[in-house]
């Protein structure tokens, strides 16, 4: 375990060393895009009055997020976007953020079951308001709760108002397999299966009937937020999303990780290792029915000597990332094209922002055009790597996105959206205690015992989890 992250570190140290003999100006400018013609939104103007107060949403986020518009400067020592990302991997954040999440288990119709993750753990719940908001949290590939990026918001956004936080309910939905959760169906997640989300904000419509969701996900997680909101458009039951480092287009990712030597040796061989020993660990439920087409690929995945993400996703995501008929493609390159997040931003319709690093090393291509969408706010910082974004200033551990994520949060809490753009399937509970939605019987979920208090630093190891 310990060597890994070592050479992990020469390998940016080169990484840096390159970059600094390349001479690439490294602007530190942060460059955010509107659409041409910014959609015009209300948002209660306070808590105690019912005013609203409409204006652009170029306007909203320029007087309520000033801290977007400032610029991403690194600790020094962290001064490239591979060094940016090592270190959100490898640094040691146990001490960091410290908090506990209470865990509700939720089994789904196809029989799988997601793992949620409540913040804060222990609520008194006759004080919380019952419209207190909800951020809703989709974690990166292989992560969980416990990922620094994600305690990050969790910590400061579920910290009460009187100790200077928002004072608001976090539940971070874990995907199939990950923080713990266990595989109780023959299917994983992906990039593009949106179900699971879906099923989860139901239940949390459900449980808060009157609290607003917010979305924020990180790399994978954003790819399948992004997804979400875009295939619900007008239905979104999210009333806005926040999209950190997402990777966008996968084949275009898939390419550019593969034509580089740093690409393919650490981040594709990185995230395929993380993928492979989720199954390993998963193998057992993964099999349970042999026929089944999941099963078949088992063996074929294991067998992989240091598979890359490509390698992994051609042997399995492709065939278990998702439910039937969608699943399985023909080839990865199938899957990655219909997963892909770019091509889908035009069909948003609730406030969406989405925040990406030039440098970023995993994803390369930004898809700065598509707030064309009125609703769509593109931004992109001068570095930051993969999910890092560590800055000087008040401590290594401070992360740029923080406070513009939280901005952006109070301001979206605020918005009362037009009734045409609130209507998410109504829900109902059928015969057998599963939370449905109107029109979708073969989606829905029910609380099972087995949840509870979980410690939000306990962590998984391996090298580049959660990316
Ligand atoms: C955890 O949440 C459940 C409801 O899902 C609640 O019954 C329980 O009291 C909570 N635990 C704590 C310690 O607050
Ligand atoms: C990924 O990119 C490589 C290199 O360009 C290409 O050979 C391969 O077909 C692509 N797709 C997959 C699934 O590997
Ligand atoms: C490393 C890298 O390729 N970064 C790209 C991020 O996205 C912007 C906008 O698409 C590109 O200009 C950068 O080159």
């Amino acid at each position: 375990m310990s060597y890994i992250p070592l050479s992990l570190y020469t390998i940016a140290l080169l990484g840096a060393a390159l970059t600094l003999l390349s001479f690439r100006n490294m602007s530190s400018q942060t460059t955010v895009q509107f659409g041409s013609q910014p959609a015009i939104i209300s948002v209660k103007s306070s808590d105690e009055s019912e005013e609203l107060e409409s204006a652009s949403i170029r306007e909203l986020v320029e007087a309520k997020c000033p801290s977007l518009f400032k610029p991403f400067k690194p600790v020094w020592w962290l001064c490239n976007g591979h060094l940016q990302t090592v270190h959100c991997v490898t640094g040691d954040f146990s001490k960091i953020d410290p908090l506990q999440y209470n865990r509700t288990y939720l089994r789904l119709v196809d029989g799988g079951t997601l793992g949620l993750d409540f913040a804060p753990a222990v609520a008194d719940e006759s004080k919380v308001k019952p419209d207190t908001p909800i951020i809703v949290v989709q974690h990166g590939l292989t992560g969980g709760s416990y990922e620094p990026y994600v305690r990050a918001i969790v910590k400061p956004a579920c910290t009460p108002v009187e100790e200077g936080g928002l004072g608001y309910r976090v539940v971070v939905v874990n995907f199939r397999g990950c923080a713990g959760t266990p595989i109780t169906s023959q299917q994983l997640y992906s990039a593009g299966h949106t179900d699971d989300l879906r099923q989860a904000l139901a239940y949390l419509e459900h449980r808060y009937p009157s609290a607003p969701l917010l979305g924020l996900g990180y790399s994978l997680g954003a790819n399948v937020l992004t997804r979400y909101i875009a295939e619900e458009g007008e239905n979104s039951r999210l009333i806005s999303g926040c999209a950190l480092a997402c990777p966008w287009d996968l084949e275009e990712n898939n390419h550019s990780l593969l034509n580089s030597f740093l690409g393919t040796q650490v981040y594709q061989k990185g995230m395929g290792g993380n993928l492979q020993r989720l199954v390993r660990k998963h193998q057992e439920s993964l099999l349970i029915d042999p026929e089944h087409r999941v099963a078949k690929a088992v063996p074929g995945v294991l067998a992989l000597k240091k598979p890359t993400l490509a390698e992994f996703d051609e042997a399995f995501t492709r065939i278990a990332g998702g439910s039937a008929p969608t699943f399985p493609f023909p080839d990865a390159d199938a899957y990655y094209r219909w997963a892909s997040s770019h091509k889908v931003l035009k069909d948003v319709r609730v406030p969406f922002l989405a925040i990406n690093a030039t440098d970023d090393p995993v994803v390369h291509k930004v898809p700065m055009s598509a707030s064309d969408n009125p609703y769509v706010t593109m931004v992109l910082t001068g570095g930051g790597g993969h999910l890092g974004w560590f800055q000087s200033g008040d401590g290594i551990t401070s992360r740029w996105f923080t406070e513009p994520v939280l901005e952006w949060m109070k301001l979206t809490e605020a918005l009362v959206l037009p009734s045409k753009l609130r209507n998410p399937p109504s829900t109902y509970v059928d015969e057998e205690g599963f939370v449905c939605e109107q029109g979708r019987p073969h989606l829905g979920s029910k609380v099972i015992p087995g949840g509870g208090i979980v410690d939000g630093n306990g962590g998984e190891a391996g090298a580049l989890q959660g990316l």
